[in-house]
């Protein structure tokens, strides 16, 4: 095999993000740009980790979007060339997030290489992205990512190996120079390791009894999990799982399995004499959404930030929990919904920037073993990413084990611990200046706001969040502005890190109704005052000059 060193000139913009690399696909396809990311990446280990990938055993593999293929080509040649030992990569070059999460942890490798712009759409005009995940399984934490960044501009070459493109479509094990390459089944490992969280007789038991899934994969990566798993392990019906087989543009639709993106799973959910429960995930199979029939006070997706609470409130009923929970996480903006159920159970309650790689350190020092985020991600200490396929194993496991429909699981804990009604508004690629500028401005009044008034909310707290690690030190600044009122509602507003086109801004509107009778009213209605307070106060028409959100979420 020969190595060759290639002269590179540094790419502006090359640093990751909430979630890894993110940018559009006629970026990631120019020449040299993966590779100088790449290079970056194993070039900065040594000094970031405390060792780099040479002898080491690396995962690779991606969400099957437009351009994986050639990426992953160009990926495995550079692994040869910078002394990987091993390389092992999912079939096709698939492997959900959770799923390269599982790997990295089962087979004990020092790290792995996701290809994924995730919820992002796809296709020669959509999104690519790469992310890094380190020795414990979960995304590289902020002082890795920013080390790759430094390096990203002063990299001069990169270095790879002179070889044809490696055949991906069976499992085998070939050499490349001195690396070992392995085509790995990207579900068999991860499927074993669902048998062991959940209670698999009674799940098989519950779906063969005629209770209906349907799960929509989107067209994005969960599809092969879910047919194995939902299907051929557990019994449900062929065909439960639909839009099951991956495709490089997703079908042309948006994987984000959100009410607007997956409108016609709500509509298949929620007409009388549908499936028991609707369940979807995202391009790289790390996010879920479950859906539930009606029963007149509850129906159609359930909130994330409430699922998280819920499944925080059941956790004792499944087998991997049996011994309860020392602790559970949520990231900033989502609702405090799961901070009533720690209360009740008496356990820590941890909030945390956005994005999963803030809950790293709290999994592994076993402060908490559940954790979760507004943008339907839900996930635990089973692997070291939110998870989508087991998100709705866990849910269809408490319903199981509770013998009650999933609306009545809603309903009740409702009742029991009073609903955050939750809501946000995206105002998608707004010019970046005018973006920073919103933020800027509140961030200018943070000590003038408390004590304003809009209408009947009385603003009593500002700040501009900041996370202090209480496992490793650091601190992470500027997470985003939280607004609290007298009354106990609150906004968020911060800008997204994992668009590709301007800026996005994310306001996260909550509000807390104990009075069950209030339960049933839909979330427009009880949060339609706060959002035009969200408006007011941040002055997002004037600013932004957008007279709505893109996106309600
Ligand atoms: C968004 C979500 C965040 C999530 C991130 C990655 O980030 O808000 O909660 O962790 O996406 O999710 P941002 O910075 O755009 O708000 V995934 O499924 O796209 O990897
Ligand atoms: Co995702």
């Amino acid at each position: 095999m020969n190595v060759i060193s290639v002269p590179v000139t540094p790419f502006a913009g090359q640093r990751p993000g909430t979630s890894g690399l993110r940018k559009k696909v006629a970026v990631f396809r120019e020449r040299g740009y993966v590779e100088a990311f790449v290079q970056s990446l194993f070039d900065a280990l040594p000094e970031a980790v405390g060792h780099g990938v040479a002898g080491q055993t690396l995962v690779l593999g991606g969400d099957g979007r437009f351009f994986n293929d050639q990426a992953i080509q160009t990926i495995i040649r550079m692994a040869a060339a910078n002394g990987v030992a091993r390389l092992l990569v999912g079939r096709d070059g698939i492997l959900s997030t959770p799923a390269t999460s599982a790997v990295i942890r089962g087979r004990q490798a020092f790290g792995g290489i996701i290809l994924s712009a995730s919820h992002n759409p796809g296709g020669p005009d959509g999104d690519f992205g790469i992310k890094y995940n380190a020795t414990n399984g979960g995304p590289a934490p902020e002082h890795v990512t920013e080390a790759i960044y430094r390096r990203t501009q002063t990299i001069t070459t990169y270095r790879i190996a002179e070889a044809g493109d490696v055949p991906l479509d069976t499992i085998a094990s070939m050499k490349i120079g001195a690396m070992e390459l392995s085509v790995i089944d990207p579900v068999a490992e991860y499927a074993a390791l669902m048998e062991r969280i959940f209670d698999f007789d009674r799940l098989r038991d519950l779906l063969r009894g005629g209770f209906r899934l349907r799960f929509d994969a989107l067209h994005a990566v969960t599809g092969p999990y879910a047919r194995e798993i939902f299907e051929r392990r557990l019994g449900a019906a062929p065909g439960s799982a639909v839009n099951a087989d991956p495709l490089p543009d997703f079908g042309g639709h948006h994987p984000d399995p959100n009410p607007t993106y997956a409108a016609d799973l709500i509509t298949a959910i929620t007409t009388p004499g549908g499936p028991d429960l609707g369940a979807a995930s995202d391009g790289d199979g790390d996010r879920n959404m479950v859906v539930t029939p009606s029963n007149g006070i509850a129906g159609g997706a359930v909130g994330p930030s409430d699922s998280l609470a819920m499944l925080a409130a059941n956790a004792h009923l499944i087998p991997w929990f049996k011994d309860g929970l020392p602790g559970v996480a949520r990231s900033m903006p989502t609702s405090r919904a799961v901070d009533r159920v720690a209360a009740k159970l008496g356990i820590e309650c941890f909030e945390t920037p956005t994005g999963w790689k803030y809950f790293g350190n709290l999994l592994d020092a076993g402060r908490i073993r559940l954790c979760g985020e507004e943008s339907a991600g839900t996930g635990a200490d089973h692997v070291r990413e939110k998870d989508g396929v087991w998100a709705v194993l866990f849910w269809l496991n408490v319903i199981a084990a509770r013998g009650e429909s999933a609306a009545s699981i809603v309903t009740d804990h409702w009742a029991r611990y009073g609903r955050d009604f939750y809501m946000r508004h995206d105002y998608d690629a707004i010019e970046t200046e005018r973006a920073n500028r919103l933020i800027e401005r509140l961030r200018g009044q943070v000590s003038s706001l408390p004590g304003t008034r809009f209408g009947d909310f009385e603003v009593s707290e500002v700040d501009d969040f900041a996370y202090h690690d209480p496992i490793d030190g650091s601190t992470t600044a500027h997470q985003g502005i939280r607004v609290g009122f007298a009354n106990g509602a609150r906004i968020v507003y911060r800008l997204s890190g994992t668009g590709t086109e301007g800026a996005t801004l994310r306001v996260y509107l909550e509000r807390y109704e104990p009075d069950a009778a209030q339960h049933a009213v839909p979330v427009t209605t009880a949060l339609a005052p706060l959002a035009a307070v969200s408006v007011a106060l941040a002055d997002i028409a004037g600013i932004t000059g957008r007279d709505r959100p893109s996106v309600v979420a």
